[in-house]
């Protein structure tokens, strides 16, 4: 398993200043399954990718890509606990923060996040944001009873971050009447996929106020299916992979981008388009944060 499918100099654990850590968890998917497939279809999708990047001009792989076998060969996630699985997943983010790497990993289900963003949290002093790309708010307070659903993530965040001005949403086009409710009470900084098709710039307001250091994570259903398909859960009305890149490229202009995570793709062995969209994804965001 080797993200872009590199030469031995360039993916050793010492060395590397990036880490993949593909997370084969799932749980609590309610529609389409098959996410705990999906990291290893992207990751040999990603020998595809072209390790030059052209808008970017640069060769992001230089600077070490370590992809992390951990959850194949040491820990076996289908055993586990929601709760033991997801506390297993922040050990293993806490142990490569430690190291000083940047974790990128790749889902399996979105309800990874909350635990993955509070290593960083806790990495950074509070002192980081969290931007989210995803068609849902993911702000059920739980989800057929589950608490760590992967309906309910943001709502785990915000059970532990000490302001609404460190979480920016994006994209959201399906949220429930409850969901509602808590966007308006706590005037979350939350653009919905209307108001971005009506304004590109939309999101700039609360992008400002996030702190300098930013994580982010993608539920690939942000995007709209006539791009990517064999999404755990799919909604019309999504974006393209040039609006994400323009808005990526917005962020770095006044931010630090200091991990993210992709989630989501499912059954993906049905289709190179959407295993190989989703790496190129990965590695586009990969060299737009180190360039
Ligand atoms: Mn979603």
């Amino acid at each position: 398993m080797n993200f872009l499918g590199l030469e031995k100099e360039y993916t050793e654990e010492k060395t590397s200043k990036i880490v993949i850590l593909p997370v084969p968890f799932e749980k609590t998917t309610s529609y389409m399954q098959g996410t705990k497939y999906s990291p290893e279809a992207i990751i040999k999708a990603s020998e595809q990718v072209e390790l030059y990047d052209e808008e970017f001009d640069t060769e992001a792989y230089t600077h070490g890509i370590y992809t992390d076998p951990y959850f194949y060969r040491e820990v076996d996630l289908d055993k586990l606990s929601i709760e033991k699985g997801l506390d297993t997943i922040k050990d293993r983010v806490d142990h490569h923060l430690r190291n000083k790497k940047m974790v990128i990993s790749i889902g399996g289900e979105h309800s990874i996040t909350a635990l993955i963003f509070k290593s960083y949290w806790e990495k950074y002093n509070k002192d980081i944001g969290i931007i989210q790309f995803d068609a849902h708010g993911d702000l059920r307070e739980s989800y057929h009873d589950e608490k760590y659903s992967h309906a309910s993530i943001m709502k785990r965040v915000f059970d532990y971050v000490d302001s609404k001005d460190k979480v920016l949403q994006i994209g959201i086009r399906a949220i429930s009447k409850e969901e509602s409710l808590f966007i308006k009470e706590r005037n979350l900084n939350l653009v919905k996929a209307h108001e971005l098709y009506d304004n590109k710039n939309a999101y700039k307001k609360f992008l400002e106020k996030l702190p300098k250091q930013v994580y982010i994570t993608v539920d690939l259903d942000f995007f709209d299916s006539s791009e990517i398909q064999h999404l755990g859960t799919p909604e019309p009305g999504g974006f393209s992979y040039r609006e994400y890149i323009s808005i990526l490229k917005e962020i770095k202009k006044t931010k630090t981008i200091v991990g993210f995570d992709v989630n989501e793709l499912s059954s993906s062995s049905q289709s190179a388009v959407s295993d190989f969209y989703s790496a190129r994804l990965m590695y586009k965001t990969i060299s737009c944060m180190m360039s």
